[in-house]
């Protein structure tokens, strides 16, 4: 092994920006687009020294890792909180230290000044958007103000702001419409092998299901099989409506094939946000504190106008 070349991978040049990047684990198809991202953002060729770390779904792995940026004295930290609470104490450490944070998909609920800028998704908005669509679909339908419509909800993470924003959004529409019913709602940690297994449990526990509302597509895929070994079907025409996020390319070959009626976009490439957030600051230029990114609803209707190009 050539050490030389290996040394210099290793150790940064004095040109180079060195970003530490916490990400919260490998749980999706999106978190892995995700991390694709950051690391072409990021990158050599872009001026950029990365260290990356995958916290495997624990905020104590997180919280280690960024302590360790603290201690090598990286320029910037980017992190995507696993969940909401529970980041005063270290993000304290790395104000104290000067090192600017930057939040990075889901929300953390401290005090602002503890970070420099967040980058995300209107979790509350994809959830309203769910329940928008599900209006529009049962106009017509026999459900319309009269019959009982029996939802059960697929959620994600525990405490993780896109499960807390998608369920709230969904919620307060619900809420306006008596003939909703919401059976059950249950965690599934946003993985395909958790979301069969809560659909199997729902699929024996209620015999009637209308609407699933599965908070991301890796969930979704696992409902799907459980759903089909109970000898139903979903989608457009079938047993059941299949409400979907994230809209990854898998995904979304379903909502085109009519198997997964709609897919709220959730999305990943938040990469090149967050690089010229650093560039920015880089040129002592303020940044915006809060920096959605964008995302539309996909159908039957509209989907292949981005099946083309979806890398993820
Ligand atoms: O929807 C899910 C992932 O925080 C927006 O986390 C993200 C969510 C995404 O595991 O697939």
């Amino acid at each position: 092994i050539d050490i030389q070349s290996t040394a210099e991978q290793e150790i940064p040049s004095q040109n180079q920006i060195v970003v530490g990047v916490s990400q919260l684990g490998s749980e999706s198809m999106w978190r892995t687009a995700n991390s694709a991202s950051i690391q072409q953002a990021l990158c050599k060729e872009n001026g950029y020294f990365l260290l990356f770390n995958n916290a495997r779904q624990k905020q104590e792995n997180q919280i280690k890792a960024i302590r360790s940026y603290i201690s090598q004295r990286v320029d910037y930290i980017v992190f995507s909180p696993i969940v909401e609470d529970g980041w005063e104490t270290v993000l304290q450490e790395a104000k104290e230290a000067d090192i600017p944070v930057i939040v990075m998909d889901r929300n953390v609920s401290c005090d602002p000044s503890l970070y420099t800028a967040w980058v995300g998704s209107d979790f509350t908005e994809e959830g309203r958007n769910a329940a928008r669509w599900l209006e529009e679909d049962l106009k017509g339908k026999k459900f319309d103000q009269k019959e009982t419509v029996h939802i059960v909800v697929l959620r994600g993470t525990s405490n993780a702001s896109a499960t807390l924003g998608r369920t709230k959004g969904f919620a307060e529409i619900a809420k306006t419409h008596p003939n909703w019913e919401i059976l059950d709602s249950d965690d599934a940690d946003f993985t395909t092998a958790k979301g069969r297994e809560v659909m199997e449990k729902y699929l024996q526990k209620y015999k009637d299901i209308d609407v699933v509302v599965s908070q991301n597509d890796d969930m979704t895929f696992g409902a799907i099989e459980a759903i089909r070994a109970a000898g139903k079907t979903t989608g457009t025409g079938g047993d059941i409506t299949l409400i979907s996020f994230d809209g990854t390319r898998s995904a979304l070959e379903k909502v085109k094939s009519g198997v997964i009626n709609v897919d709220i976009e959730c999305n990943p490439l938040q990469g090149t946000y967050i690089q010229e957030i650093i560039n920015r600051l880089e040129d002592g230029e303020s940044v915006d504190k809060i920096n959605y990114v964008e995302e539309k609803v996909y159908t039957q209707k509209n989907v292949l106008s981005v099946l083309g190009d979806r890398v993820y």
